[in-house]
């Protein structure tokens, strides 16, 4: 079981608006202090989704790289884009955002029901993905919406090897409308399901809306490490909106000290993912 705990802070992502979640940072400014404060208190990957000026999902070229840029300038933290961005980006830009840079990418491991629409990600859309990113020294982090994703990752380790730095690490993310449950015995699941992936491969989870929780404490009983942001969870307890980033994790951080687990810095977490150091790109 790791020492320490990885927490990865996803502040955006692509499903809330604005208007509905007034706290979700979507400027860039927004971003960074978000970043910085969550650095600060422990996270120590950050999982990023743009917005435009409207506050809409984007996937802009010269925004991407430009968030890429102000992260790295303003904190320690692996900068991870999101390759699966919002349900109706096309494949080509999805692909495209690679080329932003960044330390780290996700690469969806299956198409699954996503609410009231499909995230789709075909076999040969994933292959490229992995290849291009082994090119191009992005390490990626295998995003697991249901436990067949874990039997896709398996054939697409052997068929075309491991990823840029040797190391494989996954994102279980559960309680998707559509894809697997946020509960514990999922969790105990897809861990066994693990086992036949190559050894030393690590795990975080993340559980949406009020999964959140169970998925959290299972994932540090596990050995695993953590995800949280309000890209997942919007609410904090039963009738109370989340305030923050840092309010989710701050919770994560009270956890894993708990668990004797605590937050593992950024320089710790680039050898265990097998990202370079900083300046060494
Ligand atoms: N927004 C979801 C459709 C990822 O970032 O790679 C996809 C997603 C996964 O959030
Ligand atoms: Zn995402």
């Amino acid at each position: 079981m790791s020492a320490g705990t990885l927490i990865t802070v996803a502040p955006t992502g692509a499903e809330s608006s604005k208007a509905d979640v007034p706290a979700l940072p979507v400027t860039l400014d927004e971003l960074v202090a978000t970043a910085k404060e969550c650095e600060a208190l422990g996270a120590a990957v950050i999982h990023v989704h743009i917005r435009d000026d409207q506050a809409r999902p984007t996937l802009d070229q010269g925004r991407l790289r430009e968030t890429v840029a102000a992260l790295r300038a303003a904190t320690g933290l692996i900068v991870q884009l999101s390759s699966g961005g919002a349900v109706t980006d096309p494949e080509a830009d999805r692909l495209a955002v690679l080329d932003a840079g960044p330390d780290m990418a996700s690469c969806t491991m299956g198409t699954v029901n996503f609410g009231d629409g499909v995230f789709a990600n075909r076999w040969e859309f994933i292959v490229d993905l992995h290849t291009r990113m082994r090119e191009r020294r992005i390490v990626p982090e295998y995003e697991i919406f249901d436990l067949g994703h874990l039997t896709s990752l398996q054939r697409l380790l052997d068929r075309y090897g491991l990823p840029f730095g040797g190391h494989v690490h996954v994102d279980l993310v559960m309680g998707v409308p559509g894809g697997m449950p946020g509960t514990a015995q999922a969790l105990v699941a897809c861990r066994q399901a693990m086992r036949d992936l190559p050894e030393g491969t690590t795990f975080s989870a993340t559980g949406i809306g009020r999964s959140t929780i169970p998925v959290l404490l299972a994932s540090l009983a596990t050995g695993g490490h953590l995800r949280v942001g309000m890209e997942d969870t919007i609410t904090y307890a039963k009738g109370q909106p989340v305030d923050s980033n840092m309010q989710l994790v701050a919770r994560a951080v009270g956890f894993a000290q708990l668990a004797q687990r605590p937050p593992m810095g950024a320089d710790a977490a680039r050898s265990l993912l097998g990202i370079p150091a900083t300046g060494a790109r």
